[in-house]
C-alpha cells in the first residue's frame, strides 16, 4: 500500500490523520468543504480534490487510482442532526454506499470510520463498557446514520467480499477541531471573555481520546487489522473513574481562569459512552500514548490560543445558532 484516500480530510479527525499519515503515505484527500471542512486544516503539498463522496463516478475514479480508502467523511454533529438531518442521511448512509460500490468495482481495501454512539448509551451509575458485541440502539438521528453505514459496510464484506474493516471511536478532542463541539467550544468562549456552556446538569459521562490516539489506532487497522473485523477505540481502561461534562468545563475554566453557566440540555440526550478497547490493545498492540487528560486539555487550550486565525471566524455565527436554542 502506498497510495490512500482520505475522504473529509479537511475536517477535524481526517486532517490530523493526513498530518499523522503523509510521513508514510501518498495522499489523496476528497472532501465536500461543508462549514465544518477546512483546507487550512491541511499540510501544505497534499493532493485536494474538492468534491462530494456522494458522486459515483468522481468517487470512481478516485478509488481506482488509489490502494486503499480511508473513509472520514461525515455530518458529524449531534445538535445539528436534531435540526436539519436530512444532510446526515445523505452524506452518512448515501456517501458510504457510493464508496462501497467503488471499492467493491475496484477491489480495493477500505477502513471505515465510526463512533462509539452506534450502540446508544450506558446508565450514569453504571460500571459497564461497550464491547464490539454490544447490539446497536442509535439514539438522535446522526448516531442512526452512522449505525447504517457500520451496517452497509459489513452487509459488503459479507455478501460481496469487500475488504473492509470498522473502527467506532469515543469522542475526541485535540487540534483543529471544530468550535461547535465541546472542548473548542468551551475554550473559544472564554478565549472571547463569555463563559462555557454546560447542557443541563453536566452529569453526562464521555470517553475522551485525543486525535492522535485515535488516527494511531486508525494506522494499526489499516496496517494490520484482519478484514471484516471491527475494533472498538477509546483511551480509558476498565475500572478507570468516568468523567462528566461538568468536570470537563470545570478543568478547562481552572486552567484558563474563565467562568461557566447551565444552559438548555440537548433532547434526547445520552447519558454515558463507555469504550472497551481491549480487542484492539490485545490483538494489535496499540495504547494511548495521550493518558492524562488534564496535560492533553492544556496542550489543546494552547493550540487553540495560538491559532485563533483558525477559528475566529466560524465563531460567532456558531454561536448565534446555539443562542437561538437557549444554549
Ligand atoms: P468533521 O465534521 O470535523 O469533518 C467531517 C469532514 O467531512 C469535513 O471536512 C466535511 O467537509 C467532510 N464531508 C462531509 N460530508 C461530505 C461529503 N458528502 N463528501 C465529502 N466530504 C464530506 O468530523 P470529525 O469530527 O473529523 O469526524 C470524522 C469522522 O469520525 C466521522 O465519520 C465521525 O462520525 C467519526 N467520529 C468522530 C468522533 C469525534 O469525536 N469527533 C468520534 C468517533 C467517530
Ligand atoms: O456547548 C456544549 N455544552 C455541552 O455540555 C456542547 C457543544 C456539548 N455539550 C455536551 C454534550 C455532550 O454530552 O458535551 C458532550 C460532548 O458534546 P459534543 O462535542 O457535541 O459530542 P457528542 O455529542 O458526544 O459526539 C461526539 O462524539 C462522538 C462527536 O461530535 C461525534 O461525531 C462522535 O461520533
Amino acid at each position: 500500500m502506498e497510495h490512500l484516500l482520505v475522504t473529509g480530510g479537511a475536517g477535524f479527525i481526517g486532517a490530523n490523520f493526513v498530518r499523522q499519515a503523509r510521513q508514510r503515505y501518498r495522499i489523496t484527500v476528497v472532501d465536500k468543504l461543508t462549514y465544518a471542512g477546512n483546507r487550512a486544516s491541511l499540510p501544505e503539498g497534499v493532493e485536494f480534490v474538492h468534491g462530494d463522496i456522494c458522486e459515483q463516478p468522481l468517487i470512481d475514479e478516485l478509488v481506482s487510482a488509489a490502494d486503499a480508502v480511508i473513509h472520514f467523511a461525515a455530518e458529524s454533529h449531534n445538535d445539528n442532526s436534531l435540526r436539519a438531518p436530512e444532510a446526515f442521511v445523505e452524506s452518512n448512509i448515501n456517501g458510504t454506499f457510493a464508496l462501497l460500490e467503488a471499492v467493491r468495482k475496484h477491489d480495493k481495501r477500505l477502513h471505515h470510520i465510526s463512533t462509539d454512539e452506534v450502540f446508544g448509551d450506558l446508565q450514569l451509575d453504571g460500571t459497564d463498557a461497550f464491547t464490539e458485541t454490544t447490539a446497536y440502539n442509535p439514539s438522535s438521528p446522526y448516531s442512526a446514520t452512522k449505525a447504517g453505514s457500520d451496517h452497509l459496510v459489513r452487509a459488503w464484506v459479507r455478501s460481496f467480499g469487500v475488504r473492509a474493516t470498522i473502527s467506532n471511536c469515543s469522542n475526541n478532542y485535540g487540534p483543529y477541531q471544530h468550535v461547535e463541539k465541546f472542548i473548542p467550544r468551551q475554550i473559544t468562549n472564554i478565549l472571547c471573555g463569555a463563559p462555557a456552556k454546560l447542557y443541563g446538569t453536566g452529569a453526562q459521562v464521555r470517553d475522551w481520546i485525543h486525535v492522535d490516539d485515535h488516527n494511531a489506532a486508525v494506522m494499526a487497522i489499516l496496517e494490520r487489522g484482519r478484514i471484516g473485523e471491527t475494533y472498538n477505540i477509546g483511551a480509558s481502561l476498565p475500572g478507570d473513574p468516568h468523567v462528566t461534562n461538568k468536570e470537563v468545563i470545570e478543568t478547562i475554566c481552572e486552567l484558563m481562569g474563565g467562568t461557566f453557566e447551565h444552559v438548555a440540555d440537548r433532547p434526547g440526550h445520552d447519558q454515558r459512552y463507555t469504550m472497551d478497547a481491549t480487542k484492539i490493545r490485545r490483538e494489535l498492540g496499540w495504547a494511548p500514548r495521550y493518558t492524562d487528560l488534564r496535560a492533553g486539555l492544556e496542550q489543546t487550550i494552547e493550540w487553540y490560543t495560538h491559532n485563533r486565525w483558525w477559528w475566529e471566524a466560524d465563531k460567532a455565527g456558531i454561536e448565534r445558532r446555539y443562542a437561538e436554542r437557549g444554549q
